[in-house]
């Protein structure tokens, strides 16, 4: 059985960007049966920028709430709280001692957090993918399923891996990425050229998981496109990734393709096309809905479900960290 691993940070509400490039992908690898999956909130990465305390505390639960409403709770599956499983940041640290400052300077996501962030780059938000590196070979994880913006992560992942068994002899599984073909990169509705982020300050931006439909409806509609008013996808043109990006939504939610999308609205204007879309997201987040607002009445069960997750991450991990240890050299632990 092959094993996948994710997560998704607690650095606020969940976006459609993070349904279609990641949780979504979950869901389909978790049903096909063949996995042994990993889902985590990563609540340790949500740090690298300041979080309010209560309100990481609040959207951490509705997190993990979502990826249960996702139907991730299932079968051979652990959904668990990263900071409840302290060999990742013990095996985070292992790995910073066989990555270099030029690897980690070269990585896009720090140069445009930090960038957003002058006054308050934090050396963690430096060394996050360095985290993710651990999160990903402490589970020997085979599939990492991924939105596009993290590949460049998950390739510095490899190259640490790949050096460490070079210089110690196999000790981790290198990880290939999963990146969805539609969906992979979801942009912001008000600015095309930016990825749809759940941090972004201005809520047009995103649609939120829990939107309600009229909100959905008002986003999509107030969503920036063109004046050319043909709704094709046309990748050579800048000018036209605002449409660009609504035809890849409406594409990931329906299943449609670019060609039957542009048939389908061929002689109509924008309008009709947003109106589809707007409500092609509705259909689709609706059972999402439905089911988080059902489970959040259900805490006992949320709690039995990471509680025990976290158990069977703990032994999973530590398996790989304890084999970790000992190739470098550190004296093993007497339990007594
Ligand atoms: N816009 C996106 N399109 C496709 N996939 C996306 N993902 C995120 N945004 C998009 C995928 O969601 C998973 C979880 O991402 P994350 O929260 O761990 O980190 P992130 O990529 O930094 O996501 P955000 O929403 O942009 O968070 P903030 O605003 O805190 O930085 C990943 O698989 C990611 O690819």
């Amino acid at each position: 059985m092959q094993t996948i691993l994710s997560g998704v940070q607690a650095s606020g509400h969940l976006t459609l960007g993070n349904y279609l490039g990641a949780i979504k992908n979950w869901r389909e690898l978790h049903k096909d049966g063949r996995y042994r999956c990993w889902f985590f909130v990563a609540d340790l990465h949500s740090i690298t920028v300041r979080q309010n305390p209560a309100e990481l505390r609040e959207r951490s639960i509705e997190i993990m709430t979502l990826y249960l409403a996702a139907g991730l709770g299932q079968g051979e599956n652990s959904i668990f709280f990263q900071s409840h499983v302290p060999q990742h940041a013990e095996l985070g640290w292992v790995l910073g001692c066989y990555c270099n400052l030029g690897e980690l300077s070269r990585m896009t996501q720090f140069k445009d957090k930090s960038g957003k962030n002058e006054a308050g780059i934090t050396s963690g938000l430096f060394t996050y993918p360095v985290l993710m590196a651990a999160d990903i070979l402490a589970y020997q994880a085979d599939l990492v399923p991924v939105g596009a913006d993290q590949k460049q992560h998950l390739e510095l992942c490899r190259d640490v891996a790949v050096r460490f068994n070079g210089i110690y002899g196999e000790t981790f599984k290198i990880p290939e990425p999963f990146i969805p073909k539609e969906g992979a990169r979801i942009m912001s509705l008000q600015d095309p050229s930016m990825k749809m982020s759940k941090s972004d300050p201005n809520s047009n931006g995103y649609i939120l998981l829990l939107d309600k439909p009229d909100t959905i409806m008002k986003k999509i509609k107030r969503a920036v496109t063109d004046s050319v008013g043909e709704v094709r996808f046309d990748a050579e043109n800048p000018e036209r990734a605002g449409i660009n990006n609504l035809i890849s939504i409406y594409s990931a939610a329906t299943g449609k393709d670019f060609e039957q999308i542009a048939h389908e609205f061929e002689g109509k204007g924008y309008g009709a096309f947003k109106q589809a879309a707007g409500e092609a997201i509705i259909d689709v987040l609706a059972p999402l809905q439905e089911e988080y607002g059902r489970l959040s009445n259900d805490k006992e069960y949320v709690r039995s479900v990471y509680t025990k997750s976290a158990e069977q991450a703990r032994e999973a991990a530590q398996k790989t960290l304890a084999d970790v240890y000992e190739r470098i050299g550190f004296i093993p632990k007497e339990e007594r």
